[in-house]
């Protein structure tokens, strides 16, 4: 009984993982409003591409038909027309203002977030990241790759996806993000947020994020920063807020910030008051 009931508690939050899958095709599905307008303006230049690769294959096909040397000897000798040009000056013209408007609203609808609720300092290292939390005291750490040999498929570990900590954070909350590095080039990026952003060593970058959804979420460097640099990946932790103020008090009581440990003490605590009834 007790099983079921911890099942049921922590169930939802192993359901939703997101990584990349093999063979997938599109993008991961999104879980900030930041990466839904991505996908839609994403659908959008699909249909505009589609569009114009069909007229421009039906225009090919057509005049190979009707005017090759056999259907059409002889060709006409015209070579403006003014009508014509202008069409086909305008025409682009207006098709790129079309993806213009919603491309420039969306780089800045990305760019920050007015009031943050709360900050996390992302800093990238050769070869790990460093997290740091500026609204509670004290909080931060490190996050380096889990080696394949140490991987625990049974704790729903992950190759080249799991860190030995993770980025804990809360869902439906502004949070934004300082990205910087200490030594070169990185980039912090996490697809099903639409988050990437350089951390570039003496500067800060911001973005922002408001994760709509509890789960665990993968991201990776994708500046390329030396030999270590597919093994610094980004594993995110989404929580509830009352979750996440726990985490942060059993992090900074306990030195340690692994999400996994805490999970596993709240796990056994909740067990044994179970056991207890
Ligand atoms: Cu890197």
């Amino acid at each position: 009984m007790a099983g079921l009931a911890l099942s049921l508690i922590f169930l939802p939050e192993l359901a939703w993982a997101q990584q990349p899958e093999h063979w997938q095709k599109g993008l991961q599905p999104a879980a900030t409003p930041v990466m839904e307008r991505i996908t839609d303006f994403h659908t959008l230049l699909l249909y505009v591409i589609t569009g114009i690769c069909i007229f421009v294959f039906a225009l090919l096909a057509y005049i190979m038909v009707r005017f090759n040397a056999k259907a059409n000897p002889t060709p006409s000798k015209t070579t403006h027309n003014t009508m014509l040009e202008v069409i086909w000056t305008v025409l682009p013209v207006v098709i790129l203002v079309i993806i213009a408007v919603p491309s420039l609203k969306l780089l800045y609808y990305g760019d920050r977030v007015k009031e943050p609720e709360m900050t996390v300092k992302v800093t990238g290292y050769q070869w790990y990241w460093g997290y740091e939390y500026p609204d509670y005291e004290d909080l931060s750490f490190t996050a380096y790759l889990i080696p394949d040999d140490e991987i625990d498929e049974s704790k729903g570990q992950k190759r080249l996806l799991s860190t030995d900590h993770q980025l804990v954070l809360p869902v439906d909350t502004d949070i934004q993000f300082l990205v910087t590095a200490a030594d070169v080039l990185h980039s912090f990026a996490v697809p099903s947020f639409g988050v990437k952003l350089d951390g570039v060593p003496g500067r800060i970058n911001e973005t922002w994020a408001r994760i709509e959804r509890p789960g665990t979420y993968y991201g990776q460097c994708s500046e390329l920063c030396g030999k270590g640099h597919a093994y610094m990946p980004i594993e995110i932790r989404a929580v509830s807020k009352e979750e996440f103020a726990d985490w942060v008090k059993f992090a900074q009581e306990e030195q340690q910030a692994s999400y996994d440990v805490f999970e596993t003490q709240r796990k056994n605590k909740l067990a044994k008051a179970e056991g207890l009834e």
